[in-house]
């Protein structure tokens, strides 16, 4: 785990140098063991990882989607306003559903899926660690004007969120709700 995609555009002005490493991963093995992420060294780069069923992991939310077992699509926006376009989705339990969206702003965004009281944490912990990485199949980091794709299977029935999690997004609101019924 190591930062080496840094987000120039949105690195907190009192971020710089100012955590060493071993306290770094330290906050990194906090979070894992705090939240269900798990955080990657995948960087922010456009998904490229094939489906592999033997990986993965069911969490309180649901669980990675087979794409070949998709049964809906859902299409979203972000956007520089800190909002999601529609910001609230009901899908049936048991449903894999890709989830479609595009970058409107001018700034990275990213869609997270989890536990409200999970979001909430990573979202702390991205505050205090701007630069931190993380790739998992429940998130999709998106360039300005760019496209990006979560396949996921929610398999428990409950009220979840998504949120982006760049630091001050969250905050901002940027945060839509799930129902899986
Ligand atoms: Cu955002």
């Amino acid at each position: 785990m190591q930062a080496t995609d840094p987000r120039p555009s949105l690195k907190a002005p009192d971020m710089t140098n100012a955590f060493a490493p071993r306290i770094l991963a330290a906050a990194l093995l906090a979070a894992s063991s705090a939240t269900a992420f798990a955080h990657g060294d995948e960087g922010h780069a456009p998904k490229h990882t094939t489906f592999d069923a033997s990986k993965v992991e069911a969490t309180a939310f649901g669980q990675e989607g087979d794409p070949k077992k998709v049964t809906r699509t859902i299409r979203l926006s972000m956007a520089d306003t800190m909002r999601f376009t529609p910001s609230e989705f009901t899908v049936r339990r048991g449903q894999t559903v890709r989830f479609l969206i595009h970058n409107d702003g001018n700034v990275l965004h990213e869609m997270v899926l989890g536990t409200p009281d999970d979001l909430k944490a990573h979202a702390d912990l991205m505050k205090k660690f701007p630069e931190m990485e993380h790739s998992d199949p429940n998130m999709a980091h998106v360039k300005p004007k760019a496209n990006g794709e979560i396949v996921w299977q929610f398999t428990q029935p409950g009220k979840f969120e998504f949120a982006c999690l760049v630091p001050g997004h969250f905050e901002a609101g940027m945060v839509g709700k799930l129902t899986v019924q």
